[in-house]
């Protein structure tokens, strides 16, 4: 049992190492942005590490050179008000400070600079308690949970938000930034690959804000165009396009049509849920699969605790059924 302690730390880190989820780290960065904020990351990093090694390794030698000896008497030769050593300190973390500052001043205008060019693509991200709303102005769509960007091309983001402050974070791509309701932040990414990256809100926003997870999917820029495209017909279009559950399609109107858009039609209180059947995550966080659907439905605020969606526990198995083969069947890149 003594010793047991000792294996506290591998313990902690072994559990630390559970909470990793892929692509959520700013420490493998993708893109111009991420790079650039990571190459300040390992700048501050080399600096305060050369202090720290120079600062004990004088605290060491001195403690040892200067140790007290039996029966020596002799005290040291007093520094204080030694103008030499005086400039050489000041002067040092001045040096020091340049160094971090320059660079991390000139980034951080960079970083800001959000200027439409010609193929560059605007998103308007807007933070909800506990979900986001990716407005594509240019294309005239709006997407829920999931952003689609496309590769190589530089994505000019202005943050809002429709309650309470949250905050967007894209690790593998950006730093994080607030949405603060009544202003408007800018930001800019870029990624590099196709893949999906991991986002969340990083302000604690409400009961649900751990919840409060989404991705950004980076597809080729002419499969991004198609998804604008079909992302931005009209309702009539989707129905042709898919095959409907004409029944399910019918829940849907009498229950979530008021509060959840599909193609041009439906309300805008919560998600819209124009292309659900491509998603793989359900409200965020959820597998993609008929029970979390379902159970999300009926009990939403079990699952995610604060959500703002009312709960249908009466729609009856039948209906559920019908309602989520109408949802899988919402796709737009199929
Ligand atoms: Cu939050």
């Amino acid at each position: 049992m003594r010793y047991l302690w000792r294996l506290l730390p591998l313990a902690f880190i072994l559990l630390m190492a559970g909470c990793g989820k892929q692509n959520l780290s700013a420490l493998d960065p993708q893109g111009p942005v991420a790079a650039a904020q990571f190459d300040l990351i390992k700048l501050s990093l080399t600096i305060m590490i050369i202090v720290i090694v120079v600062v004990f390794a004088i605290y060491l030698f001195v403690i040892i050179r200067f140790r007290e000896r039996p029966g020596d008497t002799h005290i040291p030769k007093q520094v204080h008000g030694n103008k030499a050593l005086e400039v050489v300190w000041t002067v040092i973390p001045i040096i020091l400070l340049l160094f971090l500052a320059v660079p991390n001043v000139m980034q951080t205008f960079t970083l800001a600079e959000v200027e439409d060019t010609e193929d560059s693509v605007r998103i308007v991200v807007t933070a909800h308690q506990f979900w986001w709303e990716f407005e594509y102005p240019e294309y005239d769509v709006v997407a829920g949970q999931d952003m689609y960007i496309p590769t190589n091309t530089r994505i000019n983001i202005e943050l809002e938000a429709s309650d309470v402050i949250h905050s967007f974070w894209v690790p593998a791509l950006a730093g994080k930034q607030d949405n603060v309701p009544g202003i408007t932040n800018e930001m800019w990414l870029e990624a590099p690959e196709e893949g999906v990256y991991q986002g969340r809100c990083t302000e604690l926003c409400g009961e649900g804000h751990w919840l409060m997870d989404f991705q950004v999917i980076a597809v080729d820029p002419d499969t991004f165009e198609t998804w604008a495209q079909n992302m931005a017909t009209t309702d009539d279009d989707v129905e042709e396009e898919t095959t409907v559950a004409v029944e399910g399609r019918e829940v849907f109107e009498q229950n979530c049509i008021s509060c959840h858009a599909v193609g041009g039609e439906g309300g805008n209180m919560g998600p819209n849920l124009t292309n659900f059947g491509e998603r793989e995550v359900v409200a965020g966080f959820l597998e993609y699969n008929d029970e979390n659907i379902a159970d999300f439905i009926r009990y939403p605020q079990e699952k995610k605790p604060g959500s703002l969606m009312q709960a249908f526990p009466q729609i009856t198995d039948e209906e559920m059924d019908a309602l989520i083969d109408y949802l899988d069947s919402l796709k737009v890149l199929d």
